[in-house]
C-alpha cells in the first residue's frame, strides 16, 4: 500500500525508493565554480523519492515521484535539479507543486530554453523531445510530484556536456532566466 501525503508530498509505504544529491554530486553544473568550491559539498541540494509499480522499461506502464529542492544559491544561481532528456525522447511527464515556489526550466531539441513559474497548484505538462530541470526560487523548500512512463529512461549525458542554453539567476532577488551558454551544464 502506497499513499501520498498532499500536504507535502511525502511518499510512505512500502516499496518506495529514496535518492539524494548533494552540492558535490552536480557542482559541475553550476555557472559560478568559484562560488561551487567554496561551499560544502555534503549539502544536500535535492532529494527524490519514487514508486514504480512495474518494472524499468514497462511499455505502458507509470511511475509517480516527488521532489524536494531546498533553497539556496550558488553565487546567484538558484538550487536546481540536475535536468534531463528522457531516454526514449518522445515520452511526456506531469508534474505538479505541493509547496514553495520555483521555476520548471524546459529546452527543446534545438536548444531553445523557457521557463514555467511554479507555485502550489501549479500543474506542467513536459512534452516529447524537451528537457527538463526545476530550480526552487523561493526561501523553504520546493516541493512537486511528477509521473512519467516506466519505458522514458533518462538522457544526463546531453545536459552534463552541453547543459542547457539559458540559466536561471537571482537579479536584485527576482528570478530571470539568462540565455547564454558556458558549454558547461
Ligand atoms: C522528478 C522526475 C524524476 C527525476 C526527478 C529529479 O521527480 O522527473 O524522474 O528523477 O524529478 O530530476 P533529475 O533526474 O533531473 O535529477
Ligand atoms: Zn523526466
Amino acid at each position: 500500500m502506497q499513499r501520498v501525503n498532499w500536504l507535502t508530498g511525502t511518499l510512505e509505504g512500502s516499496e518506495i525508493c529514496t535518492s539524494r544529491k548533494t552540492l558535490g554530486d552536480i557542482r559541475p553544473l553550476f555557472f559560478d565554480q568559484d562560488a561551487a568550491q567554496n561551499m560544502d559539498p555534503a549539502l544536500v541540494v535535492y532529494r527524490v523519492q519514487w514508486w514504480s509499480p512495474v518494472p524499468e522499461k514497462t511499455e505502458g506502464g507509470l511511475f509517480w515521484g516527488t521532489t524536494v529542492v531546498e533553497p539556496g544559491l550558488v553565487g546567484t544561481e538558484y538550487f536546481m535539479t540536475h535536468g534531463h532528456f528522457h531516454a526514449k525522447a518522445d515520452r511526456t511527464e506531469f508534474y505538479s507543486t505541493v509547496q514553495g515556489t520555483g521555476a520548471l526550466i524546459l529546452m527543446n531539441q534545438q536548444r531553445k530554453t523557457w521557463m514555467e513559474e511554479m507555485s502550489p497548484g501549479s500543474l506542467h505538462h513536459i512534452p516529447p523531445h524537451t528537457a527538463h530541470r526545476v530550480a526552487n526560487t523561493g526561501t523553504s523548500a520546493l516541493h512537486f510530484v511528477a509521473c512519467w512512463p516506466s519505458d522514458a529512461g533518462y538522457d544526463y549525458d546531453e545536459i552534463r556536456k552541453n547543459g542547457f542554453s539559458a540559466r536561471l539567476f537571482s537579479i536584485y532577488g527576482r528570478p530571470l532566466l539568462v540565455d547564454g551558454n558556458s558549454g558547461r551544464a
